[in-house]
């Protein structure tokens, strides 16, 4: 009788794609529009154009999608976040949530 063998099982494992990560900014009153700027360009990798527009919509909208990662990275995202928030001493907020 046919039974999968351990290379097949393993192979489906590797099929499963890992779930993804909405990492979204969110507004508030008192962050510089210069330093969210930089954060987008820093820690998300964006050109000043695209960091310049997500600025605005998380302004205008309240929140701004920065960018879609694997659970591990988007959470280092978030620390590296709140890292550089709160050593310039601003309040900026960053989620994250499943795709
Ligand atoms: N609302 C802020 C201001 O007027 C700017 C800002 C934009 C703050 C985006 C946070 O994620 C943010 N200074």
């Amino acid at each position: 009788m046919a039974t999968k063998t351990d290379l097949e099982i393993d192979e489906q494992t590797i099929l499963k794609y890992p779930k993804k990560y909405f990492v979204f900014l969110l507004n508030d009153d008192y962050t510089p529009m210069d330093f969210v700027v930089d954060i987008l360009m820093d820690i998300f990798h964006k050109t000043y154009e695209e960091a310049q527009d997500i600025m605005l919509e998380v302004h205008k909208k309240n929140r701004g999608l920065c960018g879609v990662y694997t659970y591990e990275i988007a959470e280092t995202k978030l620390k590296q976040v709140r890292r550089k928030a709160k050593d310039n001493g601003f309040p900026l907020k960053a989620t994250m949530e499943e795709e």
